[in-house]
């Protein structure tokens, strides 16, 4: 079956075509009926008929199928390429009270997400999604890393018990649901080697922000014998190598949405690197001030996170991705290997993306020590019945490896530069939305 996008040349004038679609456009006239149809990619085309031809009542989204002559004609939207009909079938009238309008309030639009998916932004950003993960398979499978996948149904959390989805599963036992492949994949690099796995990821995040979802697509990768430098490097590659691909692949999309994608074309490794104690110097050096535990606001200090305005104020301007390396042990997860040359340092980076996008990935190496480990978790307060399978990794020839997490979506809204990450992803789950 042809799309609009084949029919846009000069192969198919004079010829009879066929195609499938929704009705996008409809303008009746006397005489002729003008029907813009959208084709199942979103590609667009205008077809004519004569007016008596046309059932009175069609509808904008009813489903048909069209036949007839193409011709190229000016007047015609995107391409001036035009079908003169000559054949309607309907497969479908849709009701008249189409939800989506042209002007819609947010709310409205995610109420009907099942179809705002049809509108224009929504498919372009599909488009540009669907790239971005064939590319960052492409450069696994390229690099010789294997391919995983890990349960979602789990025993134990990985990034704190605050925003962990309970469930009940057999015989009223308590699961949750994963916050993160990566301590199934630190089991897996002792037999297969460097492993990645892209799963949904569920934080019940009680924030409503514009970089948090309650489930994510998580990109997440580990492997043996590396050094938190080598982990750096790979995500250098990885993340360079999925925008220059996209943009290549995705100029027209980009363009739509208008990215402005000449400060893209500088995403090459090396990226710029910071350690932790510097970050936060930059920022008491502009009296940055963040609001304490008790609401009170107060200049950044050393042990403070990062949040997200003082990621944006340290890359605001800059044109490619920061690592901050080094954070301080006390506000980063049990797993995290302590730096042997500065114990209360963790060897861990995350990387920023520029111009105030915020913190992207997040990894760095893991605690393979089984004391230093154990003191952690009981620390943090962790169950340790729930922990052995992990502890067992460090009892049983353990190595010292390491990893990273990718948020694909906080990519995307980098790479689209759209406000909300809601909208990079087709079905988003967040604190007050869970349907459609
Ligand atoms: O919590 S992370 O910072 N780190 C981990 O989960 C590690 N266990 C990953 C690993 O080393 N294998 O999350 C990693 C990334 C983070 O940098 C974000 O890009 C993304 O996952 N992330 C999110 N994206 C969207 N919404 C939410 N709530 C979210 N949380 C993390």
């Amino acid at each position: 079956m042809l799309r609009a996008s084949d029919l846009k040349s000069p192969d198919y004038v004079d010829r009879e075509v066929t195609i499938r679609g929704w009705v996008y456009r409809l303008r009746k006239q006397k005489e002729n009926t003008f029907i813009i149809i959208r084709d199942d990619r979103g590609g667009i085309i205008q077809s004519v008929f004569p007016s008596n031809k046309v059932a009175a009542n069609l509808t904008i989204e009813s489903s048909v199928e069209i036949t007839g002559k193409l011709h190229k004609d000016k007047r015609a939207p995107e391409g001036g390429y035009e079908i003169k009909g000559n054949n309607l079938k309907i497969f479908n009238i849709a009701d008249v009270n189409y939800p989506i309008g042209e002007f819609q309030s947010t709310d409205l639009l995610l109420d009907n997400r099942h179809l705002a998916l049809r509108t224009r932004k929504m498919i372009t950003i599909a488009k540009i999604r669907a790239s971005v993960l064939k590319f960052a398979r492409n450069w696994f499978l390229i690099n010789d890393w294997m391919e995983v996948t890990a349960p979602i149904i789990v025993k134990g959390a990985v990034e704190g018990g605050s925003t962990l989805f309970k469930l009940k599963y057999f015989d009223d036992e308590d699961a949750y649901l994963s916050q993160s492949a990566q301590l199934y994949l630190e089991a897996m690099i002792f037999c297969l080697g460097p492993v990645w796995s892209l799963t949904p990821s569920f934080r019940a995040e009680k924030s409503r922000t514009l970089r948090h979802l309650s489930e994510f697509s998580h990109l997440e990768a580990e492997a043996p014998w590396v050094e938190l430098e080598d982990i750096l490097k790979v995500q250098e590659r990885l993340i360079s190598y999925i925008v220059e691909n996209v943009l290549k692949e995705r100029t027209e999309e980009l363009s739509m949405l208008n990215r402005d994608i000449s400060v893209l074309k500088n995403v090459k490794p090396p990226f710029d690197r910071i350690s932790y104690e510097k970050a936060i110097e930059c920022l008491q050096s502009k009296e940055f001030s963040i609001l304490d535990q008790d609401g009170k606001s107060r200049v950044i200090e050393f042990g403070d996170d990062l949040n997200i305005d003082s990621e944006r104020e340290l890359t605001k301007n800059s044109s490619r991705p920061l690592f901050v390396i080094g954070y301080p042990i006390t506000i980063k997860p049990f797993y995290v290997k302590e730096d042997p040359k500065n114990m209360e340092r963790g060897l861990t980076a995350d990387m920023l993306a520029p111009n105030g996008f915020g913190e992207i990935t997040s990894g760095g190496m893991r605690e393979d020590n089984i004391s230093s480990i154990t003191k952690r978790m009981e620390k943090e307060e962790l169950d340790a019945r729930n922990y052995q399978w992990y502890l067992d990794l460090r009892r049983y020839g353990s190595v010292p490896h390491g990893g990273f997490g990718l948020g694909i979506e906080r990519l995307l809204r980098w790479i689209t530069n759209v406000d909300d990450i809601k909208d990079t992803v087709l079905f988003p789950r967040t604190m007050s939305r869970v349907s459609p």
